[in-house]
C-alpha cells in the first residue's frame, strides 16, 4: 500500500461513525420463539452499557439507536434517565425510533389507518418522538412504517397515500430547526399485499412533500433480491434526499443479519457510491446498524458487524477515483472493473490496525472482547434474569 492509500484510509476511518440500535443488544427471536441468550441486556441501562463497550473497542460506535416504547416506555420523562447513562457511560442518544406496530390500535395500520382517531393517536406518538429528540439533543427521528394489507380490495391504497402524507407532514411540522425526519421504506413484512411505504420512490416522494428536514432512510433488508441498492443510494445522493442507512444483511428476506456476512461487496459498493459523489449530497448522512437476529453473541455480534464496517468503508475508500474516471471514460472494461475489485480484494486489515493502535484504540477488538472482564461480568450477571426459556411458538 502506498503512502497516499495509507493516508486516505485513515482519512476515511477517522470520519467513519456508525450508530448502534439499542434492540440489537437485547433478546429478540422469530416468529417461531426466542432463544435467550445469557448476556443479552433487559434494561436501557445494560443497553447503553453494551454500546459503551462496543465503541470502546471500536472507536467508531459513539451513539445508540432508541425504541420510544422499549426505552422511553415512559416517553418525555423518561429523558433526565437517558441523559444520565448518557454521561455516566459516554456515548450519546442517537436516533429516535417510533413504535408504530406493537400497539393492539394499530392492527389495520398506524398513521395511515382509515380511523382518523388511531391516525391522531399515531401522529402524536410520532410528536412525542420528535419532542424526546429535541429534549435528548438528537438529529433524527426514524419514521418506520409498518402499515399494509393483506389482501387485494381491502383497503384503499389511493386514500392511504393522503393520509400517510398528511401525518408525515403534521410530525414534519412538530421538527425542531437542526433535526430530521427519515422515512423508510420496505416492500413487505408484516403485511404481504401492499406496504404503504414500500420503495425508496415512495419514501422519497413522502420525504419531499412533509418537508425540508424530511430525508430517506435506506434500510439494506428492505429491497427485493437482485436490487441494485447502490443505485438507489447513488440516485438519492444525487437529488441530496439521502438521510441515512440501516446496515445489516441478510439471505432472502429483512434477515437483519451482522453487516457483510452474506454478501460483502455490496456493503463495498455501496460505501464506494457514498465515497465517491460530491461532498455536498453526502454532507449529513447517518450510518446506523439495524441487525438484530438471534444465535450469535449479541455483544460480539454487534462488534463484529462494527469491525466490518470500518474494513469495507476502509477497502472503498482505497479505490483510486481519478483512476477509475478515466478508465471509465475510455470503457475500459476489465480495467476498471480490476481498479474497482482490486481495492475489494485488498487486505486492509494490516492497516486498520495500525490505525487502531495510532489511535489508541483496541488492535483487536473481537479478541479483547472475548479476553476481557466486560463479557464475562455481564453473562454471569445477566444470566439468572435472561434464564427464563422462551415459548416455543410466539
Ligand atoms: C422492521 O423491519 C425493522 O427491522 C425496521 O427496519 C426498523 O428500522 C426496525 O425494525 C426498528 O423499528
Ligand atoms: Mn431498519
Ligand atoms: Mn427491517
Amino acid at each position: 500500500m502506498t503512502a497516499e492509500e495509507t493516508k486516505r484510509v485513515w482519512a476515511a476511518l477517522d470520519g467513519f461513525k456508525i450508530e448502534v440500535p439499542s434492540w440489537g443488544f437485547a433478546n429478540t427471536g422469530t416468529r417461531f420463539g426466542k432463544f435467550l441468550q445469557p448476556a443479552a441486556a433487559s434494561t436501557i441501562a445494560q443497553k447503553f452499557a453494551d454500546a459503551a463497550e462496543v465503541n470502546r473497542l471500536t472507536g467508531a460506535a459513539p451513539t445508540v439507536a432508541l425504541h420510544v416504547l422499549w426505552d422511553l416506555p415512559g416517553g418525555l420523562a423518561d429523558v433526565p434517565a437517558i441523559q444520565a447513562l448518557e454521561a455516566k457511560h459516554g456515548v450519546k442518544a442517537g436516533s429516535i425510533n417510533p413504535n408504530l406496530f406493537q400497539d393492539q390500535i394499530y392492527k389495520f395500520g398506524s398513521i395511515a389507518n382509515p380511523s382518523a382517531e388511531i391516525r391522531a393517536k399515531a401522529v402524536q406518538h410520532c410528536v412525542d418522538s420528535v419532542e424526546i429528540g429535541k429534549a435528548l439533543g438528537s438529529k433524527d427521528v426514524s419514521m418506520w412504517v409498518s402499515d399494509g394489507s393483506n389482501y387485494p380490495g381491502t383497503q384503499s391504497m389511493r386514500r392511504r397515500i393522503e393520509w400517510l402524507q398528511d401525518s408525515l407532514n403534521k410530525t414534519h411540522a412538530a421538527l425542531g430547526p437542526g433535526q430530521r425526519m427519515l422515512v423508510e421504506y420496505k416492500p413487505f413484512e408484516p403485511t404481504f399485499y401492499h406496504t404503504d411505504i414500500a420503495d425508496w420512490g415512495m419514501a422519497r416522494e413522502l420525504a419531499r412533500t412533509a418537508g425540508p428536514q424530511a430525508k430517506v432512510l435506506v434500510d439494506t433488508g428492505h429491497h427485493a433480491l437482485g436490487t441494485n441498492i447502490e443505485q438507489i443510494v447513488t440516485w438519492l445522493l444525487h437529488l441530496d434526499a439521502l438521510g441515512g442507512f440501516h446496515f445489516n444483511d441478510r439471505k432472502f428476506a429483512d434477515d437483519d443479519l451482522t453487516l457483510g456476512s452474506i454478501d460483502p461487496y455490496q456493503v463495498f459498493r455501496i460505501f464506494h457510491e457514498f465515497i465517491s459523489s460530491p461532498a455536498s449530497s453526502k454532507g449529513d448522512v447517518a450510518f446506523m446498524i439495524d441487525q438484530s437476529h438471534n444465535m450469535k453473541g449479541k455483544l460480539e455480534a454487534m462488534v463484529q458487524t462494527v469491525v466490518t464496517a470500518q474494513e469495507l468503508y476502509a477497502k472503498a475508500a482505497l479505490v483510486d477515483q481519478e483512476k477509475l474516471a478515466e478508465l471509465q471514460d475510455r470503457c475500459e472494461l476489465v480495467a476498471a472493473e480490476e481498479a474497482f475489485r482490486g481495492a475489494f480484494w485488498t487486505d486492509v486489515r494490516p492497516v486498520v490496525k495500525e490505525w487502531r493502535e495510532a489511535r489508541g484504540l483496541s488492535v483487536d477488538p473481537l479478541g479483547d472482547l472475548h479476553a476481557g472482564e466486560y463479557l464475562k461480568t455481564i453473562t454471569a450477571e445477566r444470566a439468572a434474569s435472561n434464564a427464563g426459556g422462551g415459548s416455543s411458538y410466539a
